[in-house]
């Protein structure tokens, strides 16, 4: 969130997600933000005076490592941008009836002789495929967590079409690459892989996990 002394928070005008302009902006008061995620915002400094000394904050930090950066606004500027009402034409992943749906399980587990982060109940394995997916099907994956595990798919971004019973959040807009899901969640994605037929992986973002095994090989055919 941005702070500033005796003034309410800036807003945070969202043009982008993480692959690429979003269809309209979306305003939020604060963006929650989790390892791997990118957000694309516009702000407004023209809301405080001159003088103003603006702070990023990390809510879910503590001490000095809750804040983030500083930005001092020091001069009046003239400026006659404005974000537009439509940013792009962003075509949304439609799921077609009998589309395939597949489960991962992001949990603590066995990994070898070691306690670590498994996906679908084992560790990282490249030779192993959890899913070959036919290229130009949209597919729906439900990720399900234990603890927070922000999963990130590489080759193709993917959009979130619910989070348990609810719809996606206003964070969850556009095309995602990395989706932020929380303690005991379920989260639904529709996949669709396009172009390279091939071995990829995805992956919980926290350092520590895919440090620690949480990573699964899928094969585009
Ligand atoms: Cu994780």
């Amino acid at each position: 969130m941005l702070t500033a002394p005796d003034a309410p928070n800036l807003p945070f005008v969202q043009i982008g997600s993480d692959g690429g302009l979003l269809a309209a902006p979306v305003t939020h008061g604060a963006v929650e933000i989790a390892p791997g995620e990118r957000f694309d915002v516009v702000v407004d400094f023209s809301a405080v005076p001159v003088g103003t000394e603006v702070t990023m904050r990390n809510g879910f930090g503590q001490g000095p490592a809750a804040d983030v950066m500083r930005f001092h606004v020091v001069r009046a500027a003239p400026d006659d941008s404005r974000v537009p009402d439509r940013l792009a034409d962003v075509e949304e992943l439609v799921v077609p009836p009998g589309a395939t749906r597949r489960t991962f399980r992001f949990t603590r587990g066995a990994v070898g002789d070691h306690r670590g982060w498994t996906i679908n109940g084992t560790g990282f394995d490249p030779d192993r495929s959890l899913a070959d997916i036919p290229l130009g099907e949209v597919e729906v994956w439900r990720f399900v967590t234990d603890v927070h595990h922000p999963v990130h798919v590489h080759l193709d971004p993917f959009q979130v079409l619910r989070r348990g019973a609810e719809g996606p959040r206003d964070l969850d807009a556009g095309w995602k690459d990395t989706v932020d899901i929380r303690p005991a969640e379920a989260v639904d994605v529709a996949v669709r892989f396009s172009d390279h037929a091939g071995r990829f992986v995805f992956h919980c973002h926290n350092l520590e996990h895919e440090d620690m095994a949480m990573m699964a090989t899928i094969r585009t055919v």
